[in-house]
């Protein structure tokens, strides 16, 4: 028996394909008929990239980047039976305050969506006097209050993780400059109520691997394991054609989730297949979300590729796990405490 095991709720409607032969490094396989979502798909609507989705009752839900034929990013509300035909609100998703009074944000992109206790939130980019992040709570998806932003300008990448640590939410995010970002570390921070955040704690840096040197970013919300938080994020290098973006994994400690414990030095996805080298931005795989089962080991990852579509990959849970931690060399900044 393995001690490797998945603590999450059972989904038993995972999309899933079989994993092909023939795959020579990561564990990770693309969908066949990917992209699952592709160019124009509804009105007012130029491209759906970068966007979050969950099991919601017995289908699916999610929260997609719309950038909107003026160029403005906000995000739109779809629903699936399987996770990858995907239907949208014609309209964005109106954001009120505590009031119900509405409360949109100047634009809004690379949602996450997790589910904590009973409560739904997303987690987006947004300006704030400068990018910062946005967030918002619903139970019903009809009504999105806005929750205050949680960090000072200038932050993106933010996600929540499932659940409370030790009685405190926590979230990821990658603080930056004002600009767009040559650098970017991920921290971690912690909130007892979803207002007031702090104890803000370096998880991990860029730099350590080649494919990843320039920047890093959460992606997916983390899924909890027996060994501790797997998480999907993405890392950035430098060419001299501009960035390249991959998918790279790692795990955090369980109640300590500044303390990387493995981490994957080689990529487990990167751009390959012409959806995600040509686009709107080439070369661009961003993971966003994962539906994931305890029960199979089977983990559908959901990423942006080429800021023009939305990819579906699969990997196996043990394998992925396996991989990581065969693969994994960790840095003195990856495994201390994160405080200075
Ligand atoms: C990042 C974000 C993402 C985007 C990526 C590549 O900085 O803006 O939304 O996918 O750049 O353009």
């Amino acid at each position: 028996m393995s001690n490797l095991k998945m603590i999450a709720p059972p989904v038993p409607n995972v999309p899933w394909q079989e994993r092909p032969e023939g795959i020579k490094n990561a564990p990770v396989w693309r969908y066949s008929e990917n992209p699952i979502i592709g160019r124009n798909p509804i009105m007012g609507v130029a491209r759906i990239f970068n966007s979050a989705v969950m099991p919601y009752e017995d289908a699916f839900i999610g929260v997609f980047r719309g950038e909107q034929t003026d160029g403005v990013p906000h995000i739109y509300l779809g629903r699936s039976k399987d996770a990858i035909h995907w239907e949208f609100d014609e309209d964005k998703i109106l954001f009120v305050d505590e009031e119900g009074n509405p409360a949109m944000p100047v634009y809004a992109y690379d949602p996450r969506l997790v589910k904590v206790e009973d409560t739904y939130y997303i987690i987006w980019c947004q300006d704030f006097y400068g990018a910062s992040i946005g967030l918002a709570k619903t139970t019903d998806f009809k009504k999105f209050t806005r929750i205050e932003s949680p960090f000072l300008p200038f932050n993106r990448n933010a996600v929540l993780f499932p659940r409370k640590i030790n009685g405190k939410f926590m979230m990821l995010s990658r603080p930056s400059d004002s600009g767009h970002t040559p650098f970017g570390d991920i921290f971690v921070s912690e909130s007892p109520d979803m207002i007031y955040w702090g104890k803000h704690r370096h998880v991990m840096s860029r730099g350590n691997n080649w494919w990843e040197g320039l920047k890093i970013g959460g992606g997916a919300a983390p899924i909890e394991t027996s060994i501790g938080w797997l998480i999907f994020y993405h890392g950035v290098c430098q060419t001299c054609n501009g960035y390249v973006y991959s998918i790279g994994g790692a795990i955090l400690d369980i109640d300590n989730p500044s303390i990387v414990k493995y981490r994957c030095k080689n990529i487990l996805l990167t751009p390959e297949e012409w959806y995600e080298e040509r686009g709107f931005v080439p070369n661009v795989c961003f993971p966003c979300a994962t539906i994931h089962d305890p029960e199979t080991g089977r983990i559908a990852i959901y990423y942006g590729a080429a800021d023009s579509y939305v990819g579906l990959a699969f990997t196996q849970f043990e394998d992925i796990m396996k991989y990581i931690m065969d693969n994994s060399v960790v840095s003195e900044t990856d495994t201390e405490l994160g405080k200075r």
